[in-house]
This record gives C-alpha cells, sequence and structure tokens, in this order.
C-alpha cells in the first residue's frame, strides 16, 4: 500500500513566504546561506543575484505547482504553442513585479546593505531568439499567463543563444553568448523526465493480429531533457509553465574506447547528440548545417507532442478528443513537422485509423506565418527529410496524395494548379508553408496587409480552396515590459492621470487624448521624455563609452539588418544631411539636431548585411568627428542590439524609422512599442505601420514612400535605380560621396558593392523611396521645431496605441483560433 502523508504541514497547500521586508530578508539569506553555500559577507555578487532570483521564485512556487495541477486536471482546453524561439530578456524585473514585490525586495536588500541595481546588473538575458518573432513569444507568453488561459510554451533550450555582436575597425564579428557560462537561476531541470527521440532507420510494415501496420525502426536516438521555467501572469497569482528541450546522449562516452586511448572517439556520440541543442539556427549555408536544423526542428517538436500526449494527458484519454483539450500553434514553419508526428504518434502507436487520425489532427494544428519573402518559406529537400525522419515522409506522402485527390475532385484535372497546390515542389522538396496551411485549422498573419497579401499572393489557390481558413491576428506587445518596465516615468505618469487599471486594459490608454492639449500634462511628459534620454546617455557611455546630446531629436532604427528594411535609406538621408554641411550649402544651426542611432544584427552568412553594417559605423566615424559638423549631427551604433538595450532604447527615442518597402514586412512589432512610449513614427504603408497610422490618425505619423500596389505596379512596369538617381541631385551626390571614398579613408572600393547594388539592383527599390522620404524627413523637422505640436502628436500616440497590447492579440487568437477562454 502506497504511503500517505500525515503530517499537517505535508497537508497543507505550499507556502509562500510572508510578503513583508522581514519575510524577504528571511527568505533571501536562507537561499544565499542553505542554497549558495556561502554567507552575506563572502558571498560574490553572482551569489547575490542567485539567492535574489531564488527568493522570488518561491513566492511564485505554491502559485505555480497549483497552476501545473490545475491545468493537468482540468478538463479545459489549452494552447500549446510551438516555438524555436523565445527571446525573453532579463527575468527577475519581470518576476518582481508581476508579484508586485519590486519595493519590498529592494528594501530587504537595503536592509542587507545590498543594492537592488548593481544585483539586477548581473543577469545576463538568454537570447534564444533572432528577432520579431521570437520576441513576438516571449509576449505571448506574458499575455497568456496574465489572462489565466491555460496554456504551455515549448521550444529549445539552446546552450548558445543569438551570438554577441562586436565591431572590430567597424565590422560585424559574431561571438559566442555564453548565457549559460554562470548557470541559470530560473530554470528547473527534469532529466529524469527526458523523452528519448529517434531519428533515421527505416519504416517496414508487420502484422498486427491481422492488420497491416508500419513502424518505423530508427537507427539512432538522442535524450530531450525539459527545463521548466515560470511565466507568471501580471498580479493575477497565474504562473504558466514554458518548456524548453536540451539534448543530451542517450548513453553517456564509450568507457571502454575511452581506457584504449581513444578520447575523441569515445566522445563522439554525445557530442553529436549534444549538438542539436548547442546552437540557435546555426548557420544554414552548409548542408551539415541545414541538417542539424532539421534535427533541431523534429528533435523538440516530438518531445512536446510526446510530453502533452503521454504525460499531461491521463493515460486512459480518449485521443478522439484531442481537439476539445489542446491547439498546438505553429509559430512558423518551425515546427511543422508537428504535423507527420502527431499522425505516427496517432496511426503507429495509438493504432487510430488513418482518417480518424487526420480528422483529429486537421483541428489540433493552427499556422501562423510570419514571412512575405519568398525565400523565407521553408522547404526540405525529399531526400535530407526522408534520410532523417523515412516514416515522416511516408506520411506527407499520403497527406499529399489525398489532398491533391480532393483538389482534383473539385476543379478535375487542372495539372497547373495540382503542380502549384502540391506539397512537393516539382524538384523533390516538401513545402512546410503548404504542409502547415493543408493541416492547420486556421491559417493567419500577423498584420492586416500581410494577411492580405499571404491570400491574395502567397497562397491564393489555398484560400480558394479552404474558404475561411485565412485569418489574421494583428501582432502586439507586452505593456508590461515595454511600458511599465522599460518607461517607469511614463508609467507614473499614465497612472497618476488615469489612474491604476491600464496595464491590463491597454485601449484605457485612450483616456490621455483629453490631456493632449494640457500644458501641465505637456510639461510632465517632455520630462519623461528627457529623463529617458538621460538614462540612455548613461547606458551606452558606460556600455560603449558613447556621449549622447540632451538637446538633439533621437531618431532610431533598431531592427535585424536586412536589405528589405532598408538601413540603406536611413544612411542616404544621414549622407545628405552631412554632406548638405560639409559643402557648405547649410550651416550647421540650420539643421535640426539630430541623433541617429542604429542597433542590427547581421546573419553570419548574409555579406551584404555586414557591407551595411560596415558602411554605418565608416559613415558615423566620419560624421562624428567632422569639426564642420559642429555636433549637430552624430550617429550611434552600440554593438549587440538585444531585449536589454532595447528596453532602454525605445522609451528615449523621439522618431521610430519604420521605412521598409511596402509589402515585405509582415508585421513589425518594435513599431509598436515605439509608438506606445510617444514616438513618431516615419514608416512606409507596411505592415503593423498601416493599421497604426488609421489608428493615430494621418497627422500624427510621417507617411512616405510607394504603397504595395504601387511597388508591384513599378516592378511590372519595370524598376531602373539608375532614373532615381539622375532625377535626384542629393541622392546622386549621397552615393557618389561613397564611391568617392569619403567614408573609407579615399578608397572608393570598399563600399562599391553596396553601391552598385543599389544603382544597378536595388532589389528593394531604396533608390525610389528615396525623395519622398528626404520630404517626410523634412516634415519631422519642422513638427519638432513645434514642440508643443509634437508632444500633442507624441501624446496621441499613446493614447491611441492601446489595441498593439499583446493581451488583445491573445483575445484575437482565443476567439478567432483556439477556443480557448481563460480558466477562472
Ligand atoms: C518577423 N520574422 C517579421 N523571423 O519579419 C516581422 O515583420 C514580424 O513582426 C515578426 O516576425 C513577428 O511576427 C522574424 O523575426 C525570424 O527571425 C526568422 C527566424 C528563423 C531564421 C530566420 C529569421
Amino acid at each position: 500500500p502506497r504511503l500517505q502523508p500525515t503530517h499537517p504541514i505535508a497537508l497543507a497547500p505550499v507556502q509562500s513566504p510572508e510578503p513583508t521586508v522581514d519575510g524577504f530578508v528571511t527568505q533571501y539569506l536562507r537561499n544565499l546561506n542553505n542554497g549558495r553555500g556561502v554567507a552575506l559577507s563572502t558571498s560574490t555578487v553572482n551569489d547575490r543575484y542567485f539567492a535574489l532570483a531564488a527568493t522570488v521564485r518561491d513566492y511564485l512556487m505554491a502559485r505555480w505547482l497549483e497552476d501545473v495541477r490545475r491545468q493537468r486536471s482540468t478538463q479545459a482546453k489549452g494552447v500549446a504553442y510551438l516555438s524555436a524561439e523565445y527571446l525573453l530578456g532579463r527575468q527577475l524585473d519581470n518576476n518582481l513585479l508581476a508579484t508586485g514585490l519590486t519595493d519590498i525586495a529592494a528594501e530587504a536588500l537595503v536592509a542587507c546593505g545590498l543594492d537592488l541595481e548593481d544585483v539586477r546588473a548581473l543577469e545576463v538575458e538568454p537570447g534564444l531568439g533572432n528577432g520579431g518573432l521570437g520576441r513576438l513569444a516571449a509576449c505571448f507568453i506574458d499575455s497568456l499567463a496574465t489572462l489565466g488561459v491555460p496554456s504551455i510554451g515549448y521550444g529549445i533550450r539552446y546552450e548558445y543563444g543569438i551570438f554577441r555582436q562586436t565591431f572590430v575597425d567597424g565590422q560585424q564579428v559574431e561571438q559566442a553568448d555564453s548565457w549559460l557560462a554562470l548557470g541559470s537561476p530560473w530554470e528547473f531541470p527534469h532529466p529524469e523526465a527526458a523523452q528519448t527521440i529517434s531519428f533515421g532507420g527505416h519504416t517496414e510494415q508487420y502484422d498486427d493480429e491481422g492488420v497491416t501496420r508500419t513502424r518505423w525502426v530508427p537507427s539512432w536516438n538522442v535524450l530531450a531533457v525539459p527545463y521548466n521555467y515560470m511565466v507568471p501572469g501580471y498580479h493575477n497569482g497565474r504562473v504558466n509553465t514554458l518548456r524548453l528541450w536540451s539534448a543530451q546522449a542517450t548513453q553517456g562516452f564509450d568507457l571502454r574506447v575511452f581506457n584504449a586511448g581513444d578520447y575523441q572517439e569515445a566522445v563522439r556520440a554525445q557530442t553529436y547528440a549534444e549538438n542539436i541543442s548547442k546552437v540557435l539556427y546555426p548557420e544554414d549555408s552548409t548542408p551539415q548545417g541545414k541538417e542539424l536544423r532539421l534535427q533541431q526542428q523534429y528533435f523538440f517538436v516530438a518531445a512536446s507532442i510526446s510530453d502533452f500526449v503521454n504525460l499531461i494527458l491521463p493515460s486512459d484519454f480518449d485521443l478522439a478528443k484531442l481537439p476539445d483539450r489542446v491547439i498546438f500553434q505553429l509559430n512558423d514553419t518551425h515546427p511543422v513537422i508537428g504535423v507527420p508526428e502527431l499522425m505516427r504518434v496517432l496511426v503507429d502507436e495509438k493504432k487510430l485509423e488513418w482518417d480518424a487520425a487526420w480528422q483529429i489532427t486537421r483541428q489540433c494544428f493552427a499556422y501562423t506565418c510570419h514571412t512575405l519573402l519568398p525565400e523565407a518559406l521553408e522547404v526540405w529537400p525529399a531526400d535530407l527529410l526522408g534520410r532523417l525522419l523515412p516514416r515522416h515522409l511516408e506520411i506527407i506522402y499520403r497527406i499529399n496524395d489525398e489532398f491533391l485527390d480532393e483538389v482534383r475532385e473539385r476543379f478535375g484535372d487542372d495539372e497547373e494548379r495540382i503542380r502549384r497546390m502540391s506539397i512537393i515542389s516539382p524538384d523533390g522538396a516538401v513545402r512546410m508553408a503548404y504542409l502547415a496551411t493543408v493541416a492547420g485549422s486556421k491559417v493567419n498573419g500577423v498584420a492586416e496587409l500581410h494577411s492580405q497579401l499571404l491570400r491574395e499572393k502567397v497562397l491564393p489557390d489555398f484560400d480558394e480552396f479552404f474558404p475561411g481558413k485565412f485569418t489574421n491576428v494583428t501582432n502586439g506587445v507586452t505593456p508590461r515590459r515595454f511600458i511599465r518596465l522599460a518607461n517607469p516615468g511614463l508609467s507614473r505618469l499614465i497612472t497618476d492621470t488615469i489612474g491604476p487599471g491600464w496595464l491590463t486594459d491597454l485601449d484605457r490608454l485612450r483616456e490621455l487624448e483629453d490631456y493632449a492639449d494640457d500644458t501641465a500634462f505637456h510639461a510632465a511628459f517632455r520630462a519623461v521624455k528627457a529623463s529617458n534620454k538621460r538614462v540612455l546617455a548613461r547606458t551606452l557611455a558606460d556600455r560603449d563609452g558613447f556621449t549622447v546630446a540632451d538637446d538633439h531629436l533621437l531618431d532610431v532604427m533598431v531592427k535585424r539588418l536586412h536589405e528589405y528594411k532598408r538601413q540603406t535609406l536611413k544612411l542616404l538621408h544621414i549622407i545628405t544631411e552631412y554632406d548638405a554641411i560639409a559643402s557648405g550649402r547649410v550651416t550647421p544651426d540650420q539643421v535640426t539636431p539630430r541623433t541617429f542611432v542604429f542597433g542590427a544584427k547581421a546573419a553570419p552568412g548574409y555579406a551584404m548585411a555586414k557591407r551595411i553594417i560596415h558602411l554605418i559605423n565608416a559613415v558615423g566615424s566620419v560624421v562624428n568627428s567632422d569639426p564642420r559638423v559642429e555636433g549637430r549631427l552624430a550617429v550611434l551604433f552600440p554593438p549587440n542590439y538585444n531585449v536589454t538595450l532595447a528596453e532602454r532604447v525605445v522609451p528615449a527615442a523621439d522618431l521610430s524609422e519604420q521605412i521598409s518597402l511596402a509589402g515585405k514586412e509582415a508585421s513589425g512589432t518594435g513599431n509598436m512599442k515605439f509608438a506606445l512610449n510617444g514616438a513618431l513614427t516615419i514608416g512606409t504603408d507596411d505592415g503593423a505601420n498601416v493599421e497604426i497610422r488609421e489608428l493615430v490618425g494621418d497627422e500624427n505619423f510621417f507617411l512616405f514612400g510607394m504603397s504595395e500596389p504601387e511597388v508591384a505596379d513599378l516592378q511590372t512596369r519595370g524598376y531602373h535605380p539608375i532614373d532615381f538617381v539622375r532625377a535626384d541631385e542629393n541622392l546622386s551626390r549621397a552615393l557618389d560621396l561613397v564611391s568617392s571614398g569619403a567614408f573609407s579613408g579615399g578608397d572608393g572600393s570598399v563600399f562599391e558593392p553596396v553601391v552598385s547594388n543599389l544603382i544597378h539592383h536595388d532589389p528593394f527599390m531604396a533608390l525610389a523611396d528615396y525623395t519622398d522620404y528626404i520630404a517626410a524627413q523634412k516634415r519631422v523637422d519642422a513638427l519638432y521645431a513645434d514642440q508643443d505640436a509634437w508632444t500633442r502628436a507624441a501624446i496621441l500616440n499613446v493614447a491611441r496605441c492601446g489595441f498593439f497590447s499583446s493581451d488583445r492579440s491573445m483575445r484575437d487568437y482565443i476567439d478567432r483560433i483556439w477556443h480557448t477562454p481563460p480558466l477562472v
């Protein structure tokens, strides 16, 4: 018979420490002593940080354990968010905020003779994502917890996240991001709960009591070890789970081989296995890199599906009811291999009929697309996929055959259409976006324009075939991190003005409209911006040795470096301003004093992007040191832009640069963060810019450039960038300046690839939009000269952008796709 607990403490619910300064101090010292094995007097800053994190965890623990229990026992439907990336940012401040313990913790530390500021600086952010897509996943799990929706995030615990960017002679050099070097106090590893994940081998048929079935006989496997992380809701006592998988060898090293002296061979299998979760999206330019990436994808998706089906669900669960219990949300195509995996689990392991399994699978997945660039839609060569996952390839072929039969039934033998819609491309590659579209109960884009273009241009045949399947959910950002934590001054001003409650009901920012012409509010609003600029200035001084003038317009472009985002267009504007002064056509006092801030990482294999980074730094060093400029223009490019730096840059910005070629940026989320923090946007009619402009009003947004239909039209008419160079003298001067070597010590060849690419190809039409961009920048100057008018516009941006809370995005997913109401 099983032993039952009898002690009253064991029978009682888990206890939290007292939420008082004394309670905090007691728990903190206990963690320092018992958890770190050090006395306060001998502790290092790292010990102090770890003990602090442990203490915050202790306050969350009771709620977490209760929520885990409830989510297992309840019959309610939940979300399993499948994402290869979570760009979390620092955890300490966020978790203190969620628990309402920030002030208590600060006081408790003072009582221990410590400074919260010093301790919090130790935290290394987990950079487990590349950019917008990964950050979006982090915002979404924050909102799901805050809304109290039963959900779990699944992903990969990369040992190395996004590379650390440094500049050597102005050029990007990547360094490994060893975020785990000192350990992470936020994770709970569970090696005992590891799942075995298989690869390779072949399939075979066998007779199962008169039924012919298929089984997969894999040739190798690895362990997937779960690491759990708390995801606290804001002030609601809810704590959800993020479960990231780490790869480990099924067997340790080979002792016999080791003893025989072949040390490398002895650990070969182990190294191979552990490579799977070694690093965030390794280069996919080599065949080995590509295969590793597919291994990563299958690894985390198979572990997650098995976790849900075999561990979270009760053992007697009727799998026909799976769609009533879970929706697997596919964050882009990276987890789409989960579709054939669930089919394999249901058919081969659980022995369901194919049709029944397909019925279930089709209701259990939904797919979010995050791009419009055709080259970004993943395809896997069938031979690669078949070598790594032979059973999955068979399943994909059958799904495709049956799907194409349906297409034929509907449209007859329209072979052209069949070819277009086939999940397998003519050259034998699996189109993962098509597989996701066929299998998904819904497919969504991430902004209105993106969703429209997805239906009309990327997947029109599918939209016709599956009426009602396509929908839109415009992205959002979490106001907890990107307003409350990043901008405490603005948060205080908002609360003082409209009262509390807006942080979980961001539409209430509308109430600020009443203060758009209030002089006292204007002054306070401006004071907040000025103070945020000083905070940024201090950060950049400490971090990079930069000086930031406090009377400049802060003009910011932070995002991944990509040609479609057009950092070169921004650069052409800077060069034009510089040229006007350097050539003596204007005097320095005639230009609006501006500091241009860039933040951007380039993919390590993307040569043009790296060259553009070099050019930004080169222009910066010339502009910043030319005495003729008299300090009226400055270009700052702090390396290694990440979430932590974003939290300083965004609240300080006056102007937000969102200048992608229309029809290329799926949504953007930085655009939302800036507007919510009172920066005005200069932007094209692209992605979510369209919705920002509609909400804030044309007069509070600097629109420029071609619209998407105009871009398409110019494309069909034939685009000749040289025509635009000839038509605008400022543009040709700016390009000539680069060609002349003005930014490369007289050697024009250094940036020749950038200039000639623009003049001869310009795939993202930067030159076509240049003239209008410069005109829009003149409107920026004019409005900035009238500080009252500018402040009014900035206030209205904040007041009218509540829509861009990720809480709203989550509600839209719940209503349109998931049907998973919050648990009460
Ligand atoms: C981004 N995609 C979109 N991809 O570009 C952006 O418009 C959108 O706002 C955001 O998603 C959220 O929907 C994006 O960040 C990646 O980072 C890829 C991940 C896989 C490797 C290649 C980059």
